[in-house]
């Protein structure tokens, strides 16, 4: 089975990849440009991403709406996750949470698939965490270097480590159950 894979980023490719290549799912990268709702949550900008994408290449989609949502921030950044961390970056983040004692964060992914001419369906995947202090660790991307699980950053587990446990695993794992 073959699968294009609309997204600009490079991490999130990387990762499906290693994530659905197991399970005999083939990934192949594409960087079309699609529109992003401006929403609250993730899945209707991962629907209609899917949905838009899925229609003008004309092949099967997934796409990855991600973000992490902080709890004493009410959510922030949530939806808008890649122009913070775009705009703005881990040490304003970190800056925002100065004052914090209440560390809780949710990474999400939602992954949209859809077939041409189709209704798209969405999968969400959670994980758990808190914010660090301190940007810690040199692998993953993004708010990695921030993220802890279990006493560790996502930088600092790695790919490996990471793929057991993470929001986007959750997410593909409901994704390729649905599939079979
Ligand atoms: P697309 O082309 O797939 O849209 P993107 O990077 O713009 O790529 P999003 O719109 O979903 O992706 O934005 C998600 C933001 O959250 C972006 O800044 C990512 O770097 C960050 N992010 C998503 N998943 C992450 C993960 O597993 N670890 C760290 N940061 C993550
Ligand atoms: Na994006």
């Amino acid at each position: 089975r073959k699968i294009v894979f609309v997204t600009g980023n490079e991490d999130k490719y990387r990762e499906v990849k290693e994530i659905l290549e197991k399970k005999d799912i083939k990934i192949i990268q594409k960087d079309l440009e699609y529109p992003e709702l401006q929403e609250d949550d993730l899945e209707p900008i991962a629907y209609y991403g899917a949905k838009w994408t899925a229609d003008r290449l004309n092949m099967p989609v997934i796409v990855d709406d991600s973000g992490i949502f902080i709890e004493a921030l009410n959510g922030f950044p949530g939806p808008y996750s890649a122009f913070v961390e775009k705009h703005l970056g881990n040490q304003k983040v970190l800056k925002l949470m100065d004052d914090e004692t209440v560390r809780d964060a949710t990474f999400k992914s939602v992954i949209g698939y859809c077939e041409p001419e189709n209704e798209p369906i969405v999968f969400t995947g959670k994980v758990e965490g808190k914010i660090a202090y301190s940007e810690r660790g040199e692998g993953g991307f993004g708010f990695d270097p921030i993220f802890e699980y279990q006493g560790k950053t996502f930088a600092e587990i790695g790919d490996y480590e990471k793929n057991k446990v993470s929001h986007r695993m959750r997410a593909l794992e409901k994704f390729y159950e649905w599939l079979d």
